[in-house]
């Protein structure tokens, strides 16, 4: 084997990817639960989409499911989508599903990539761009390497129709648009954990907040001041799942 034939397959497959991601239909900032349900559905559907991943590993808050006890809860329309993934589930009591944390997130992972979806991680979104209309019409990207090193190294631009911020409890892309745009973003935050109601809400809370930007997951709750839930993971699940159906609704509007 040799160094650099290694090393040319790495970086020429790579960048190839990274090219035909540079434009998308949906681009997704955050592979947490929401983030990567959104994209498994959209991909089934042969949606182009891509998620940006800040960290080295995919998963975002799930792999610990409740104070590193790695279990998660979900509820029966949660468990739908558990199932239609293949993750095994436990009935604990009536309404009440358990799951394996790491299976649930090494197999949400799996099945998101093998539909079409591309993830690319150690990546940071770090501004959107913006068009006529405070339109969102793409990502500004950076490797989180560089934030972490305080580099001074401008980032470089991908376009997206939509993009879907599912960057959990802060939000992230929903701050940069409230702070930097024109666009009537109010983020009051999370409010204190009310799973009951906040499982509710997460789903109401997955909206377009303003043109080419969808909220899912807790980053819904946190834009529309809706409770936390703490280790029940349904809602992220359907979150994520109604953010495809409204990118796709979207997206055929627009043709
Ligand atoms: O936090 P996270 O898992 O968000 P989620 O999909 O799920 C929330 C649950 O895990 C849990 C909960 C359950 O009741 O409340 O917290 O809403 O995943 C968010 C991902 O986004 C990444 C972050 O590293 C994480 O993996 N992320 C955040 N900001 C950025 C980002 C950014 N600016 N650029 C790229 N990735």
């Amino acid at each position: 084997m040799d160094e650099v034939i290694i090393s040319k397959a790495i970086t020429e497959t790579y960048l190839k990817d990274l090219l035909e991601s540079m434009e998308v239909e949906v681009a997704i900032v955050g592979a947490g639960p929401s983030g990567m349900t959104a994209a498994y559905y959209l991909a089934k559907k042969r949606v182009k989409v891509a998620i940006f991943e800040r960290k080295l590993s995919v998963g975002g808050g799930m792999w610990g499911g409740g104070m590193m006890f790695n279990r998660i809860v979900v509820q029966p329309e949660g468990k739908e989508i558990l199932d239609e993934l293949g993750i095994t589930t436990q009935e604990y009591q009536k309404g009440y599903y358990t799951a394996d944390a790491v299976e649930a997130t090494s197999t949400l992972c799996s099945r998101t990539v093998k539909a079409g979806a591309r993830i690319f991680n150690l990546l940071s979104v770090e501004d959107v761009m913006i068009r006529e209309d405070d339109r969102i019409t793409g990502l500004v990207l950076n490797w989180s390497a560089v934030s972490l090193a305080n580099l001074h190294v401008d980032p470089l631009a991908m376009r997206a129709k939509l993009v879907i911020d599912a960057t959990g409890h802060d939000a992230e892309v929903c701050r940069i648009v409230a702070r930097k745009t024109g666009a009537k973003l109010e983020i009051r935050g999370e409010k204190s954990m009310w799973a009951e109601v906040g499982e509710k809400a997460i789903v109401e809370n997955t909206k377009q907040v303003c043109p080419g930007l969808l909220v899912a997951g807790m980053a819904a709750n946190a834009v529309f001041s809706s409770p936390r839930m703490g280790p029940i993971f349904g809602g992220m699940l359907l979150s994520g799942k109604k953010a495809a159906e409204l990118a796709m609704d979207l997206l055929r509007k627009d043709k």
